[in-house]
C-alpha cells in the first residue's frame, strides 16, 4: 500500500512539474481528488481491507489527502499570482503616449450664413419653409408672373427634366404654394438649392438662395424697408444703412435692388464698394398684384412684400471670399477656416 502511495506523490509530482495555467493544474488536481480520482479510488477500497486494519489505513490515507489538497493550494496561488501579473503586463496602459486627437468638422460657410439669416429673420417672426426642389412650370414660372416669352424661361436659363418639370431657379416656387394653401398672414423664409444654366468666375448652376415674403393687410414698401434696416444691422454691423434702387422683377411691382452702406470703409469708398460706398446684397419688392390673384389672395385687400438673396454672395461679403468656387469645392483647407 506505501509502495500505492508513494507512486501517487510520485505521479502528482510529475504531473505538476511544467504546469502553466490554473486551468490545467485544475484538470490535474481532479484526477487525482476527484470524484473518480486516484485518491477517491484508494479511499472506496477501505471496503476490501480487513478491519483490524482500516484506522491506520485511513490515516495514511486522509494523510496522503491533506497533503495532495495542501500541494494543490499552494500551487493554485502560485499561478494564480503569476497569471495576475502576466495580465498586468499585457494590458499596462502607458500614460506618457500622446492622446489620439479626434478632428472636428466645421460648417460650411454657406451653413453658418443660414443659419444666421435663420436666426435674424426668426427674430423678427418668419418661420421657414422649404419647397421642393423638382417643380413644374407653373410653380416656377406661370404663378410668378413669368410669361412665356421671358428670357428667364430660356432653355439656356433652366434645367428642364421633361416638358413640365424642371428644376426651380428659385425658391419662390415653393412661397406660391404657401400663398395657395395659408390665409394671411404670411410670414415665411424659404432657404435652399436653385439651379440655372450658368457656370462662369461668378455663377454656378447649383447656388443657394434665401427668400422671404410676407402678406398681410396694409403691407408696404415701408415695412419692407424698415426690415432690411434691421436685417442689414443685424448681418453686416450697427452702422450700416439700406438703399433702394429701382429695378426690374416679373413678380414684383415696384421693384428693387438694395444696398447695403459699405461696412468695410463706411461708405468712404474702398476696394470691396469698388469706391461707390455701396454693395448690392439683395432683390426686393412689393409682389405682384397678379401673382397674389393667381394663387387666390384679393390683392384690393392684402398687400406683400417679397426679397431673396443668394446666400454664396453674403457668405462671401461676410468673409471676404474672393473666388465663389472655393464654395463649391469642399477643399477642407479652406473649410476648416470656419471652425467654431
Ligand atoms: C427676389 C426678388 C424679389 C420673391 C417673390 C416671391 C413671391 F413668391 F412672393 F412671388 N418670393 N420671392 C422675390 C422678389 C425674390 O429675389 C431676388
Amino acid at each position: 500500500m506505501q509502495k500505492k502511495i508513494d507512486e501517487i506523490e510520485k505521479s502528482i509530482d510529475e504531473a505538476v512539474k511544467d504546469v502553466q495555467s490554473s486551468k490545467t493544474l485544475q484538470e490535474i488536481k481532479m484526477r487525482f481528488l476527484g470524484k473518480t480520482g486516484e485518491i477517491s479510488a484508494l479511499m472506496k477500497n477501505m471496503r476490501d481491507i480487513p478491519p483490524e486494519e482500516r484506522p491506520s489505513m485511513g490515516k495514511i490515507l486522509n494523510a496522503l489527502r491533506q497533503w495532495t489538497e495542501e500541494k494543490f493550494s499552494a500551487l493554485e496561488q502560485k499561478l494564480k499570482e503569476f497569471e495576475l501579473k502576466r495580465k498586468y503586463a499585457e494590458e499596462k496602459i502607458d500614460v506618457t503616449l500622446p492622446g489620439k486627437s479626434t478632428e472636428n468638422g466645421a460648417y460650411h460657410p454657406n451653413t453658418l450664413i443660414k443659419n444666421e439669416l435663420i436666426s435674424v429673420f426668426s427674430g423678427m417672426g418668419f418661420e421657414v419653409f422649404e419647397g421642393p426642389e423638382i417643380e413644374n412650370d407653373y410653380y416656377n414660372f406661370t404663378a410668378l408672373n413669368t410669361p412665356s416669352d421671358h428670357p428667364a424661361r430660356d432653355m439656356q436659363d433652366t434645367f428642364y427634366l421633361s416638358n413640365d418639370l424642371l428644376l426651380r431657379t428659385q425658391t419662390s416656387a415653393g412661397q406660391i404654394r404657401v400663398m395657395e394653401n395659408k390665409k394671411p398672414p404670411i410670414k415665411i423664409l424659404s432657404p435652399g438649392k436653385v439651379y440655372r444654366s450658368d457656370d462662369d468666375a461668378t455663377h454656378s448652376p447649383m447656388f443657394s438662395q434665401m427668400e422671404g415674403l410676407v402678406v398681410d393687410k396694409g403691407i408696404t414698401l415701408c415695412d419692407l424697408k424698415g426690415m432690411l434696416d434691421e436685417f442689414a444691422r443685424k448681418i453686416f454691423g450697427d452702422n450700416v444703412k439700406t438703399r433702394l434702387r429701382p429695378s426690374y422683377f416679373p413678380f414684383t411691382e415696384p421693384s428693387v435692388e438694395v444696398d447695403v452702406s459699405c461696412f468695410e470703409c463706411g461708405g468712404k469708398g474702398c476696394r470691396l464698394c469698388k469706391g461707390t460706398g455701396w454693395i448690392e446684397v439683395l432683390g426686393a419688392g412689393m409682389v405682384n398684384r397678379h401673382v397674389l390673384a393667381g394663387c387666390g389672395v384679393d390683392p384690393d385687400i392684402y398687400s406683400g412684400f417679397a426679397f431673396g438673396m443668394g446666400i454664396e454672395r453674403i457668405a462671401m461679403l461676410k468673409y471676404g471670399i474672393n473666388n465663389m468656387k472655393l464654395l463649391f469645392e469642399g477643399d477642407v483647407r479652406f473649410l476648416k477656416q470656419f471652425k467654431g
